[in-house]
């Protein structure tokens, strides 16, 4: 049985074995700032590292224009 964490954080990389930025954690439903510097114009990988939670959907892309 999978047990769920209430909180998830953002974690930003080339790919899921590279991460370069990662977020606090947040409880479910809170806003939050993340904010990164320097990042390069690029696409990128954003998931939550929160253990299973990548596995079950918490993954997206990010696009940074110059
Ligand atoms: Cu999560």
């Amino acid at each position: 049985m999978t047990r769920w964490r209430p909180e998830h954080n953002l974690v930003i990389g080339p790919d899921q074995a590279h991460p370069f930025a990662v977020s606090g954690y947040v409880a479910k439903g809170q806003p939050a700032v993340f904010t990164v510097d320097s990042i390069a114009a690029g696409r990128y990988v954003i998931w939550c590292s929160v253990p299973n939670h990548a596995n079950n959907g918490m993954v997206g892309t990010l696009t940074v224009t110059p």
